[in-house]
């Protein structure tokens, strides 16, 4: 099927701001992304999978003047250390967008004009208390002064300043009604449900007008006629999600093919601004709203949050180092439910590789095939007759797509894993009770025989789960495919049956046990 014919998928991160190193947050968010856009287009959707920094706004250019570094220079080269963190984490982007990007400048400006067009931009002054690390501004009643005097942010713990700017201001009173209403005909908009309890109840509350541009810095995309004037970073940055579809040019073929996106991936911190501003700008100026907006939580280090004082930020691409890739990837999706909060630590890590991992998987595949080599010359044996519990098992794995395709659909990235692990469980203990090795040695024709025909259930088994976990592990997941002398790797590809007689390469540990290192 060529690229035209296949339905689309349209997915998302955040940008990151570019204002520090990547941490474990970010690269969970783009792992976990990743294993959605890879189920599919392995499942036969054309695939537009769009990642990259939010390079502009106060947060970015303090951080430039205190590396005494250009705001552009700064930007550009943190943007390169998340890009090539991504392409580390094999993260199968199709667009890293940048929000310095000539397109996504144009973007910005088509999105503000419509906005102003439909008379929902206005000028007025306005005073108030600004938190430069949130890039919002909060009301007296929101705020706290603390026992030295400096006043923050009573929900974000940030400081904030007195600021007083002439700017541009967002009708978001107007969009109260149409957003409740829009959550009502579109349950499925907000994912987690408590998310969206959440945002119901504060958009229910009322919502007062946002100002949308700033004169106190220039580092940002000058509103459209007055260019004293810069956009505020958030008009800009969600509009990224535009861009990469091709906006403004609503005609092209990606904009008819792509938008409205499937679904933007982000975390817990940031529902807000994708939840209530962003489907306000978008029907304030006449764009169809994504589909659905799904929210991850945050990742702890042994339960603690990560904070550079603290000292214990991890840098991603270490774990990687440390534990290899394929098994940083399952470890993330495996071990926290996705829309929850979850924490990580060396043991969580190391129990997942040994079990999971070596076990139940790695060690259940070198076994069977290295019987298979040992016993039938490396040909995949032809099966005979199948038992009850053959085919109970191959039944089972047969209605695994099915299964953890639903999950997918609910980016329940967890539960998918659940149904494959439960079957490999299911299958180390089928293997264990036909006891092929004795079947072996009594080496009987007969023995002989049905020793194949386990070892046939077995890999069909492994094919089936190793093609449905590509998604998580890409590497490892390939690897034992090629040991099962597997090309056909869609998911179209799990309806045939494993071919008898096939010749397999030599078989090989996939997942090696993680052993401390020695002291
Ligand atoms: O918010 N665990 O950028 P950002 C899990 N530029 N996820 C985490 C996390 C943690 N400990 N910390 C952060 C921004 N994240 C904006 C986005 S989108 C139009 C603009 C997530 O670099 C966070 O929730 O602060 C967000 O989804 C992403 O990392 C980027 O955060």
């Amino acid at each position: 099927m060529s690229a035209s014919d296949r339905p689309s998928f349209y997915v998302t991160t955040a940008i990151a701001y570019p204002n520090g190193a990547p941490h474990i947050g970010h690269a969970y968010e783009y792992i976990s992304t990743d294993a959605l856009a890879r189920f599919k287009r392995l499942d036969g959707f054309d695939v537009f999978f769009l990642t990259g920094t939010d390079e502009h706004g106060q947060k970015v250019q303090q951080a430039a003047k205190a590396a005494g570094v250009p705001e552009a220079e700064y930007a550009a080269g943190n943007s390169d250390v998340f890009e090539r963190m991504d392409k580390a984490l094999e993260i199968s982007f199709d667009r890293f967008i940048r929000t310095t990007d000539s397109d996504h400048h144009a973007a910005s400006v088509a999105i503000w004009e419509r906005m102003a067009a439909s008379g929902d931009i206005y000028l007025d002054t306005y005073a108030g208390w600004y938190s430069v690390r949130d890039e919002a501004f909060y009301t007296p009643e929101e705020t706290t002064v603390l026992e030295d005097g400096t006043r923050i942010s009573t929900d974000t713990k940030t400081p904030v300043e007195w600021t007083e700017e002439s700017n541009y201001f967002f009708r978001l009173s107007n969009y109260q009604d149409k957003l409740l209403e829009f959550f009502e005909r579109h349950p499925e908009f907000i994912a987690p449900s408590t998310r969206r309890n959440e945002i119901v109840s504060y958009v229910k509350a009322g919502l007062k007008d946002l100002s949308i541009s700033r004169t106190t810095f220039d580092w940002g995309v000058p509103v459209p006629g007055d260019p004293a004037h810069v956009m505020y970073v958030w008009v800009d940055a969600l509009t990224n999600y535009l861009t990469g579809a091709g906006f403004p040019d609503t005609n092209s073929e990606s904009f008819q093919k792509f938008w409205p996106a499937d679904v933007h991936i982000i975390g817990k911190d940031i529902t807000r601004f994708h939840c209530v501003y962003w489907p306000a700008f978008l029907m304030s100026a006449g764009i169809e709203l994504p589909k659905r907006v799904f929210v991850h939580g945050f990742l702890y280090n042994k339960g603690e949050k990560m904070s550079k004082s603290v000292g214990n930020v991890v840098d991603p691409m270490e774990l990687v180092d440390t534990y290899g890739l394929d098994a940083v990837r399952f470890f993330l999706l495996r071990e926290i439910s996705y829309g929850q909060d979850g924490s990580y630590s060396h043991e969580a890590i190391v129990g997942r590789i040994n079990s999971d991992l070596a076990n139940e998987y790695g060690n259940l595949a070198q076994r069977c095939l290295k019987m298979v080599a040992r016993d039938f010359g490396s040909a995949v044996p032809t099966p005979g007759e199948f038992t009850e519990e053959d085919t109970a098992l191959l039944d089972r794995a047969r209605g695994l797509l099915e299964k953890v395709r639903a999950e997918y659909d609910q980016q329940q990235l967890h539960l998918g894993l659940e149904h494959l692990w439960l079957t490999l469980g299911e299958t180390n203990r089928y293997f264990s009770s036909q006891a092929p090795w004795t079947l072996a040695k009594s080496g009987t024709p007969e023995d002989v025989a049905r020793e194949g025909t386990v070892l046939y259930v077995t890999m069909e088994v492994l094919r089936i789960v190793s093609i449905l976990v590509q998604p998580v592990i890409p590497g490892a997941a390939g690897k034992i495919l090629d040991l099962l002398g597997q090309t056909g790797r869609e998911f179209a590809d799990v309806a045939t049956a494993l071919e008898p007689g096939i010749t397999l390469p030599e078989p090989e540990v996939v997942f090696p046990k993680y052993v401390e290192p020695k002291a």
